[in-house]
């Protein structure tokens, strides 16, 4: 068991669960116009509804309290607090005032995303993250929210899951905005990364109190043999998965290896960008749900070896908990200066039904009691992890898709609005008592 500095918490994002896209002057974002293009989310569903959480964010905070955790982490959504023409959208920015200082209230700290991909659509219409300028509104935007919130957030992220946001939504275009293109990719990446490295200073002089830092989403790579090219893939995969966005971070250039598993690619940096981008940051968050188990393919590639026998979740995603422990290790020797460590995400999704007003969800207890065993094995072993984040309180909107793959520690009935709490929740409820006792 961990002493009370440990945080326990769990996590949302705003354009999974607001809702209310059209309230108050909310902007279009580019999750809105991706949403009703065919073909794009599953069952074309969109997050119009989500869990309602914009009108029932109070019953949201009093669910949180009740879990007994010690922080809550969610987004801001970039369409709702800024307008078209840099301005503030006061009514917009007035309701994270309200919900950091319920969560405030209730004892429950705040570890606010700026940006976990809700980008306003008339900034992808001036090209998006392929502009340069991006990088520069994203600071404005984070001076903006850290001098409205100032004093009230614990723990500040630039971003969720950059490569996220790079990747998938301009690199192969399986999320918003949709574009297809790796050279894309990799520059929407640098243009992320920068707005990062540039929105630090509004930060740390708008709310000196609170940690500064950014969410990066790491998965390890396993060779499938012992023999050197399926090792040289798993070396191309980590490049491809963890350094791409870690070693800017970190040590300010891009692995070597990117540019062999994509020749060509190197994106424009223009002098002072690698610097920029490595400022020293008070944390690091990790997402982590899975492994890759690789083979190579070809001089430049490798790919997935499906073994269709081991522990997988709706998502099809391996069960490994033990990756967890390994990359943390991994990390620890790789990254002389790595900064102090939350995982900001593990959860994972299953098919979850209410059954006589219960849901039994044994695999997500037992998988969320694995990972954090493994994490804790990492602690024992030297690394500086300061807390554990469960994705996610709600079940929500999974991006591409839909509602269709629930993550949630609280069930949501779509059609009700109804939340109820999954034994998994009732779990770590009680696990949280249990802390308490122990360190009272
Ligand atoms: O739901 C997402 C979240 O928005 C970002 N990290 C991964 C989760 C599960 O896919």
């Amino acid at each position: 068991m961990r002493d009370r500095a440990f945080v326990f918490g769990a996590g949302t994002s705003s354009y999974q669960i607001e809702g209310a896209t059209d309230a108050d002057g909310r902007l279009p974002s580019i999750w809105d116009t991706f949403c009703v293009t065919p073909g794009k989310v599953l069952r074309g569903e969109t997050g119009e509804g989500a869990c309602d959480h914009y009108r029932r964010w109070e019953q949201d905070v009093d669910l949180l309290a009740s879990l007994g955790v010690d922080a809550y982490r969610f987004s801001i959504a970039w369409p709702r607090v800024m307008r078209a023409d840099g301005t503030p959208n006061p009514v917009g920015i007035d309701f994270y005032r309200r919900l950091t200082d319920r969560l405030a209230e209730r004892g429950i700290r705040a570890f606010v995303t700026l940006y976990h991909w809700d980008l306003p659509q008339h900034l992808e219409d001036r090209g998006g993250w392929l502009n340069r300028d991006m990088a520069y509104r994203f600071a404005d935007y984070a001076d903006l929210m850290s001098r409205a919130l100032a004093g009230k957030v614990s723990a500040w992220a630039t971003h969720n899951e950059p490569w996220c946001a790079a990747y998938l939504g301009y690199g192969n275009g399986h999320h918003a905005p949709g574009h297809h293109n790796t050279r894309w990719g990799v520059q929407a990446m640098h243009h992320l990364l920068l707005g990062h490295g540039l929105a630090l200073p509004a930060l740390r002089a708008n709310d000196p109190q609170a940690q500064a830092g950014i969410v990066v989403n790491v998965g390890p790579g396993y060779p499938a043999s012992e023999s050197p090219a399926d090792q040289h893939a798993v070396a191309l995969y980590d490049a491809y998965q963890n350094g791409w966005v870690l070693d800017p971070l970190l040590e300010g250039r891009y692995p070597e290896a990117l540019w062999q598993h994509w020749p060509g690619c190197e994106p424009l940096v223009l002098a002072g960008d690698m610097e920029t981008i490595a400022q020293p940051i008070d944390y690091l968050g990790l997402n982590f749900y899975s492994r890759a188990v690789l083979q190579a393919q070809g001089e430049q590639g490798f790919e997935w070896v499906h073994r269709p026998e081991v522990e997988r979740t709706t998502m099809d995603w391996e069960v490994y908990p033990q990756g967890l422990q390994d990359i943390l290790e991994a990390f620890q020797r790789r990254y002389p200066n790595l900064p102090p460590i939350y995982i900001t995400e593990n959860g994972m999704s299953s098919a979850d039904a209410v059954d006589g007003g219960q849901v039994d969800d044994v695999q997500r207890q037992s998988y969320l009691k694995r990972h954090f065993a493994a994490c804790s094995r990492a602690m024992d072993h030297g690394v500086d992890v300061r807390g554990y984040f469960i994705w996610s309180l709600l079940d929500n909107f999974e991006w591409a898709y839909g509602y269709e793959r629930r993550f949630g520690i609280v069930h949501v009935d779509f059609e009700t609005q109804v939340r109820t709490p999954k034994r998994s929740a009732l779990a770590y409820a009680e696990f949280l008592r249990e802390r308490a006792k122990g360190i009272a």
